[in-house]
């Protein structure tokens, strides 16, 4: 595919040997789901799937944009002049919207650029193809205009604050921190309050981490994410009438299970108490991982899938189908729904020698149950966002047709 990408550079914008070739991975959550805007904690990793960009500065202030998935839109042409999210640019208002907060932090452009991009995220899994695609772009501007005043952790803050403001979904910081500081075969477990992290290796000698894709993607997903967060905002507010608290993470369960009538609402209750259960299922999640307690990572994982299916009502009947399917197969350790929710994908650890009953089992029963197949993939948990090497013979002259 690298060559396609080079070769559709070639087609569309010429000359390529002063581009420069990037990646950005997509990444899978383990556990702490929507914990990252309650100032709580995740531990998700970089996946080896991603989004690939050749880019090209210009010397005018147009900027040229084509996607490879996306072929319909053809090269969408726009200028630093006109930084505005249009209907019509489909996806290529996520690296427009980078460019756009990296001028909310005073660093403009002085040109344009022209870039193609290829990724192979399956599209609506939730395995966070938008911020993959932020970070590619973040990258990218770095490197092309030689800015050196971001470190990565202020990139996935830019390419947060784009998705916010410029895109509209008011996510946390879990996506585009995870492919910016991605670390192959490691998961991040971030505090999202302080966004102080460590790398904690994922040795599963006799397991595997598998994404199941339910390949269904509910419709009104930014709406319902953003009503879960004013709905958490709202518990925290009646929550700090009785508590000196900054969110819903500075609370344990107990804590949270004395005052929680303060509340009044029993919906927002619920949310509150997914955040709050979530975020120390997380931190009690690490700590058995690091004693080698994989088992009860796994049950903590089921018990994450549970809260978010009946307090905080993310799941939907597709997921719960595969979770339940999973559970069922004797060798599975853990199964949860992963991102956002309302569709997607789960993301499970099962033993090796059940790997492939777990994907036959599953495989037809979801078949049956759905009508229409789940995709799987094992998950290889790779780097972060980085620029790759162009010296290969595909990227120079020499490699056109
Ligand atoms: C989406 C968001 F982008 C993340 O910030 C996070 O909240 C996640 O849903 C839920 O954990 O991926």
């Amino acid at each position: 595919m690298k060559e396609q990408l080079a070769a559709k550079f070639r087609e569309l914008f010429g000359n390529i040997e002063d581009a420069g070739f990037y990646f950005s991975p997509g990444r899978v959550n383990l556990i702490g789901e929507h914990t990252d805007y309650n100032g709580g904690h995740v531990f998700p990793c970089a996946l080896t799937l991603g989004t690939y960009g050749i880019a090209r500065k210009r010397t005018d202030r147009t900027m040229h944009l084509y996607s490879m998935n996306l072929d319909s839109f053809g090269v969408v042409e726009t200028s630093l002049d006109d930084l505005t999210n249009r209907q019509d640019y489909g996806w290529a208002n996520y690296p427009l919207g980078v460019v756009w907060a990296f001028a909310q932090r005073k660093c403009t452009l002085d040109t344009g650029f022209d870039m193609v991009i290829w990724g192979n995220i399956p599209d609506g899994s939730g395995l966070s193809s938008s911020a993959s695609l932020e970070v590619l772009t973040g990258i990218v501007l770095l490197d092309l205009f030689d800015i050196h005043k971001f470190s990565m952790t202020d990139l996935a803050l830019i390419c947060q604050y784009s998705e916010n403001n410029f895109n509209g979904c008011n996510c946390g910081i879990m996506d585009q921190f995870t492919v910016a500081m991605g670390k192959k075969n490691n998961a991040i477990f971030l505090d999202t309050a302080t966004l102080q992290y460590e790398y904690a290796p994922i040795e599963l000698e006799d397991a595997k981490i598998i994404i199941t894709n339910s390949k269904v993607k509910h419709s009104l997903v930014d709406s319902k994410y953003n009503e879960r967060r004013q709905e958490c905002a709202k518990a925290l507010a009646a929550l700090q009438q009785e508590l000196d608290i900054n969110s819903l993470g500075n609370l344990n369960m107990d804590t949270f299970d004395k005052f929680k009538e303060v509340i009044k609402d029993p919906v927002l209750i619920k949310r509150a108490k997914h955040a709050v259960s979530e975020n120390q299922r997380t931190i009690e999640a690490v700590k058995a991982l690091k004693a080698g307690d994989i088992a009860r990572f796994g049950a903590l994982m089921n018990q994450s899938h549970i809260s978010l299916r009946d307090d905080y009502e993310v799941s939907c009947e597709e997921i719960d189908i595969l979770t339940d399917l999973a559970w069922a197969v004797s060798g599975v350790i853990g199964s949860r729904i992963t991102g956002g929710g309302f569709g997607g994908c789960t993301v499970s650890i099962v033993k090796n020698h059940s790997v492939d009953t777990f994907i036959e089992t599953i495989g037809k029963a979801y078949r049956k149950k759905v009508g229409h197949d789940a995709d799987f993939y094992t998950v290889d948990i790779g780097d972060g966002a980085r620029k790759l090497d162009t010296s290969q013979p595909f990227f120079h002259s020499e490699g056109r047709d």
